[in-house]
């Protein structure tokens, strides 16, 4: 009996050491620091003998504790702590604090508190590795890029690496409420047990800021936008510092979504005019009382006078006056305001694609000197494509950031598998012409086009209490994405997605390649099966889950899918040019003639600017019509492919993670069909014409498809 036991237990062991198959959940993220290849332990154990680290602050401990948790994961051995550079050390620190350093006189110019070196030297005869920056918080990003080198086999004997971040302000903004429900949120609940909090501190807390330091994200926002005064009270004020005091070695700053009209609603004011001598009294002692509490409090973000949020509109001032009044409450602690620029309104009857632009572009320079306006990355709201926002490249005088959607709420919520990198990718290489050619949004963002003294970007983020943290492991990449893009504006979707499927999964060849393909054409497929050809706003209401083109009875006119597609017998797509809405004139004159022209806007964007006849000869020489089906069932057909792909790569994968990505993918499939089903049977009805050869009639009647209802649909 005994005997057996230990043999089971011996098997058990076995099966746990086994490296890549091993039972996962998702929970380590892409630090997982599995065993490096026996082949190739024998290249890298010798570059990581020992660790010679700078000073114990915070931070060092945790950048040293890092790479022996990484080193001793992926190498099988911890390297010894020494005092000395011997032969194959690490040596990190900054040259103030380690003169074998200062020594080496790198040049550390340029590279800001965040940014860092890492070189292969010799120090007396010896090859040593240095990881060199300016505060520990450079060192700490050294650490983990030092790290991703081996988690993705490259070579470490001949580095010469130089990294500092492009964009000052690399956000997360958490739409999480105080009762822990996350608006848009697809994995569980808020991280932020709020209710228990500062007593007690969440573990968790540490490994989401090691999580995002390893990505270089650089602060938090905390609550949702939507948000309610309660967090600016004195007790949720303790429950944020407490967070701040996790997150500070990290390099992670903490920062609140303020409600505009907290100044009556926990003030006891009559008023929140920002012009009122009382108001800003209230805001400037709040500022202060926060400061006490959290000495690096970041600032503030605010939605006003968008979707019924309170704001300066209702006094009948500006949102400069509005952001004023809070710049200069932060501003003697160096606080920042980030207004939001997702504004329209029902009293405007104008296309609400152009309603930002026409409320902000007024107040380009006239905002304090510690606000940037965030903008999202197009003109309506985070669908599965748009073209670039018409404010990027048109406040020249006033910084803006860029605020992207990570959690997937109109890209099929945690299920779908969509790699977001090629939508970052998309929108930061976008050319706004602004200055003639190359004015790419990246330039607006990273402040070179305009010489913003301000820079950020922000990810609305998909974190939540699911034990893999974002609700599917594949959703972890668009976090790891959206980090390493606020870093580097430049980078391409493709490595980054190489990088993360490495560092996830295997760095096998026969899994890399594959896996990258099927991330690098997944968000296509989704538009494909969900706003194929520049269609945008289709989902069902409120909850915004699955297809609603039909809907025609909300409140607004610009809630309705109707508003935005505007099919009828003749044909489809909204006239965005001059004879339509004219919103192609908020760009540069030539992407307003190239989006305005029917025949040089991009297909992809072409029924965002244009409505176009059933008929209409496409590049493919199809119809238009039958463009629209095939795309529509193209995407189902890009769903199956990725099934298939992912049913080839189990023999690299554990079999936990492996099969709920399988079952995952069912559930896309499934409703990849819905889409195109109830899509296609509604437009039918406008265009009145067959489905071309080869593509299969609906499953349902359009009647199905419009009954269906899904009250407890998540997030909303
Ligand atoms: C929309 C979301 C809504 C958010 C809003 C925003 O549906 O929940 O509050 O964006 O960004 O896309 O403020």
């Amino acid at each position: 009996m005994f005997r057996t036991l230990l043999r089971a237990l011996l098997v058990l062991a076995f099966l746990a050491l086994a490296g890549p198959v091993r039972a996962e959940d998702g929970y380590d993220l892409w630090l997982r620091y599995r065993p490096v290849e026996a082949s190739l332990q024998a290249q890298y154990r010798p570059m990581t003998t020992a660790i010679v680290a700078g000073g114990d602050s915070p931070t060092m401990r945790i950048a040293v504790a890092e790479l022996r948790r990484g080193l001793g994961g992926l190498l099988g051995a911890e390297p010894v702590s020494g005092p000395s550079a011997d032969a194959g050390a690490i040596l990190i620190g900054t040259p103030t604090r380690m003169p074998a350093i200062a020594a080496l006189r790198l040049p550390l110019e340029g590279l800001g508190r965040e940014g860092y070196l890492i070189r292969s030297a010799r120090i007396e005869g010896k090859p040593v590795t240095v990881i060199a920056a300016n505060d520990d918080i450079g060192a700490l990003h050294g650490a983990f890029h030092l790290l991703r080198l081996i988690q993705t086999r490259q070579p470490i004997e001949a580095l010469d690496i130089r990294s500092a971040p492009g964009v000052q302000l690399r956000l997360l903004n958490h739409w999480d409420n105080l009762d822990r429900s996350v608006e848009r949120g697809y994995a569980g609940q808020s991280i932020w047990d709020w209710w228990k909090l500062p007593d007690f501190k969440d573990p968790r807390y540490i490994d989401y800021a090691r999580a995002n330091a390893s990505i270089g994200i650089n602060g938090t926002v905390l609550n949702n936008v939507n948000a309610k005064a309660d967090s600016l009270t004195a007790p949720y004020i303790a429950k944020a510092a407490a967070l701040a005091d996790v997150f500070r070695p990290y390099g992670i700053r903490v920062y609140l979504s303020a409600r505009f009209s907290a100044p009556i609603e926990i003030g006891g004011l009559e008023t929140a005019d920002p012009l009122d001598p009382q108001v800003r009294a209230w805001w400037k002692a709040k500022a202060d009382e926060i400061y006490r509490a959290i000495p690096d409090f970041g600032g503030f973000l605010v939605k006003a006078n968008s979707e019924g949020q309170p704001g300066p509109q209702d006094y009948r001032r500006s949102h400069a006056d509005g952001a004023d009044m809070l710049a200069d409450a932060v501003a003697p602690h160096r606080g920042v305001v980030m207004w939001r620029a997702f504004v329209y309104s029902h009293e405007t009857p104008d296309d609400r694609a152009r309603q930002a632009y026409s409320e902000f572009k007024p107040f380009d320079g006239r905002f304090a000197d510690n606000v940037i306006v965030q903008v999202k990355n197009g003109a309506i709201d985070f669908q599965p494509r748009e073209p670039f926002h018409p404010l990027f490249g048109a406040m020249p005088k006033t910084p803006l950031m860029m605020e992207f959607q990570i959690t997937k709420e109109y890209l099929g919520f945690a299920t779908h598998l969509a790699y977001l990198g090629t939508l970052f990718e998309e929108a930061l290489s976008a050319d706004t012409q602004a200055k003639g050619n190359g004015s790419t949004v990246a330039r607006v963002i990273d402040g070179s086009l305009h010489g913003y003294r301000l820079t950020g970007m922000a990810g609305v983020a998909n974190i939540g209490s699911d034990r893999n943290w974002s609700g599917s492991h594949f959703d972890q990449a668009n976090w790891y994405a959206f980090g390493r893009m606020a870093w580097d504006p430049d980078m391409k979707a493709r490595p980054i997605a190489e990088e993360w499927a490495r560092m996830t999964f295997s760095n096998e060849a026969g899994f890399v390649a594959p896996a990258v393909d099927m991330m690098m054409a997944s968000r296509e497929t989704v538009v494909d099966y969900m706003t194929p050809l520049g269609l945008h706003h289709l989902m069902a209401s409120g909850h915004h889950y699955g297809p609603g083109p039909w809907v025609d009875d909300l409140e607004r006119a610009d809630w309705n899918p109707v508003y935005y597609h505007r099919a009828d017998g003749a044909g489809i797509g909204f006239d965005r040019t001059k004879a339509g809405s004219d919103a192609v004139s908020q760009y540069a004159p030539p992407v307003a003639r190239m989006f305005g022209d029917i025949a040089t806007v991009p297909e992809r964007d072409l029924l965002w600017f244009h409505h176009v006849g059933w008929d209409h000869r496409m590049a493919s020489g199809r119809t238009l019509w039958d463009e629209l089906v095939m795309r529509y069932g193209r995407g189902v057909r890009g769903v199956e492919s990725m099934q298939q792909r992912w049913a080839g790569l189990a023999s690299f994968v554990d079999a936990e993670r492996h099969a709920e990505i399988a079952a995952f993918l069912a559930i896309q499939h499934n409703e990849a069909r819905w889409w195109r089903d109830a899509s296609v049977a509604y437009f039918q009805t406008f265009s009145k014409r067959p489905l071309p050869a080869g593509e299969v009639a609906p499953e349902h009647p359009l009647q199905w498809y419009k009954a269906l209802r899904f009250p407890y649909a998540p997030g909303h």
